[in-house]
């Protein structure tokens, strides 16, 4: 077992289609546990720090002013491997070419507009997760189904 955590942002076009729903279920149905979740209007400040890698790309504006438009859901995700499981869940970038079955494959259509953020790395995800959550704010549990029904 490798066990990690990664960081799932609902955005805002998710929040806004009300689809997120459709997002959680898909990551509890793969088998991860959700171990954190809230939701927030990312701000400017925030903005650039969750997307520091592209402050120079000429898509920068656009996607600050999208990712700040309406709230969004964080979902702090664990399971074996997560980070590069929940990447696969959502598919590529641009949606056009995201495989059937996957989030982005299955909801959209637009570059920017791209449904879900996954960590790109255990590295991406400890960090990302720090931005979003404080270490209160998530929850260490054992999923135990028997004992629940
Ligand atoms: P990722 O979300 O699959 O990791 P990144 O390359 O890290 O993709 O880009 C971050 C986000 O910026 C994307 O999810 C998408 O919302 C937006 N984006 C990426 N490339 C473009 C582009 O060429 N034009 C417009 N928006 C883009
Ligand atoms: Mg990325």
């Amino acid at each position: 077992m490798n066990t990690e955590r990664t960081l799932v942002l609902c955005k805002p076009d998710t929040v806004q289609r009300q689809l997120i729903g459709r997002v959680i279920s898909r990551l509890e149905e793969k088998g991860l546990k959700i171990v954190g979740m809230k939701m927030l209007r990312v701000d400017e400040d925030l903005a650039r720090q969750q997307y520091q890698e592209h402050v120079e790309k000429s898509f920068f504006s656009d996607l600050v002013s999208f990712i700040t438009a309406s709230p969004v859901v964080a979902i702090a995700a664990e399971g074996n491997n997560a980070v590069e499981v929940v990447r696969r869940l959502l598919g590529a970038t641009n949606p056009q070419d995201a495989a059937a079955g996957t989030i982005r494959g299955d909801f959209g259509l637009n570059l920017t507009k791209n449904m879900v953020h996954g960590s790109d790395s255990l590295g991406s995800a400890k960090r990302e997760l720090a931005l979003f959550f404080s270490q209160e704010e998530l929850q260490d549990y054992p999923l135990e189904l028997d004992a629940w029904l």
